[in-house]
């Protein structure tokens, strides 16, 4: 029947142009679907005298099995293609050359901190370390700051809602400590964090502090020049840096002085310094009268600004990369 061939070939010519799969199953629709062709075909069987009938029914169930081998070979063809263009799309190259991990570096403050650590330890120093949350007694009443010192107002020290406690404001609070805990010798250095209500281009509610104490028989006033000067001079890697000892006072100290380091044709504060106050190691349970010893305070955030040439403190903890990347 030349009906049927011409309806197999122009089905198959259909199918093999497809690329969608819903376009096919509409496609099929239109030859195997219910009213479709070849199925109208089958509707007519009936209709033909019964001697042709077998022939026609089978002429008619070989080429409905050809459609349907052609469609199975296209929605393979088409799932195929599909594949094939997502893993095009998602292709990765395994071959590039990774980005790499970001190398980080120290703050320029923890190197100081460092450096400082490093120089006061090759002179015998220990490291001591304590809570940045202090009570007044550790802060103030122990480093014979009276009740009406002007530091402990409200205005220059930052209290917690508790009323008992108070962030430190310098670092002398561990040296207090520690001397409660250790008998003379002592000889340690006490860096951290302290915290004051003052902010500006030189001044930070939180800064850095090192603090330092030896405690022995006979350490005297002699022991503390040698010492700092010494600090100083390798700190800044400069033998002819001048250091000067400039009469001042602190409650903690007696006598005191403040440490000034050439710089250009004039001075720069550096510090403060000071023999203990016998009524600070009295309250330690230290007899003055067998032990004395100095202590000084230095403030590392300064010391870096001076070693690199930074000139406002406020650059140190704003934490902007691109300042801080210069120092790695
Ligand atoms: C400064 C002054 C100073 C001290 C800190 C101290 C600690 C104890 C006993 C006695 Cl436990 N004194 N510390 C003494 C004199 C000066 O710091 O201008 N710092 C930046």
């Amino acid at each position: 029947m030349q009906d049927l061939d011409a309806i197999v070939s122009e089905a198959l010519a259909l199918f093999a142009g497809i690329d969608d799969a819903d376009q096919l199953e509409q496609a099929k629709a239109r030859y195997l679907g219910k009213s479709g062709a070849l199925t109208e075909l089958l509707k007519g069987l009936g209709k033909l005298p019964s001697a042709e009938r077998p022939a026609m029914g089978s002429r008619i169930n070989a080429a409905k099995d050809k459609l349907e081998t052609a469609l199975k070979a296209q929605r393979e063809k088409i799932q195929h293609r599909k594949l094939e263009t997502k893993l095009a799309e998602e292709a990765l190259d395994v071959t590039l050359p990774g980005r790499g991990l970001g190398l980080g570096g120290l703050h320029p403050v923890t190197r100081t901190m460092e450096r400082i650590e490093a120089l006061y330890r090759s002179l015998g120093f220990e490291v001591a370390d304590g809570p940045e949350i202090e009570t007044d007694y550790y802060n103030f009443t122990a480093l014979n700051q009276p009740e009406n010192h002007p530091a402990r107002s409200m205005h220059d020290t930052f209290y917690l809602e508790d009323g008992k406690h108070l962030l430190r404001t310098h670092t002398s609070p561990i040296q207090i400590r520690y001397m409660e805990n250790h008998r003379p010798p002592i000889k340690i250095i006490a860096p951290g964090r302290v915290y004051r209500v003052d902010s500006d281009a030189t001044h930070s509610p939180m800064f850095h502090q090192v603090e330092g104490l030896w405690i022995d028989e006979r350490i005297t006033f002699a022991d503390l020049k040698g010492v700092l000067v010494d600090f100083l001079k390798r700190f800044f890697e400069r033998d002819d840096l001048k250091v000067r000892f400039r009469p001042s006072f602190f409650p903690f100290t007696e006598p005191s002085a403040e440490i000034d380091m050439s710089f250009g044709d004039g001075w720069l504060e550096m510090g403060g310094a000071g023999m203990v106050h016998p009524n600070v190691l009295r309250n330690v349970n230290i007899d003055p009268e067998q032990y004395q010893g100095f202590a000084f305070g230095l403030g590392p955030d300064r010391l870096t600004m001076l070693r690199y040439g930074v000139n406002d403190l406020r650059l140190f903890f704003e934490n902007d990369l691109r300042f801080l990347k210069q120092f790695s």
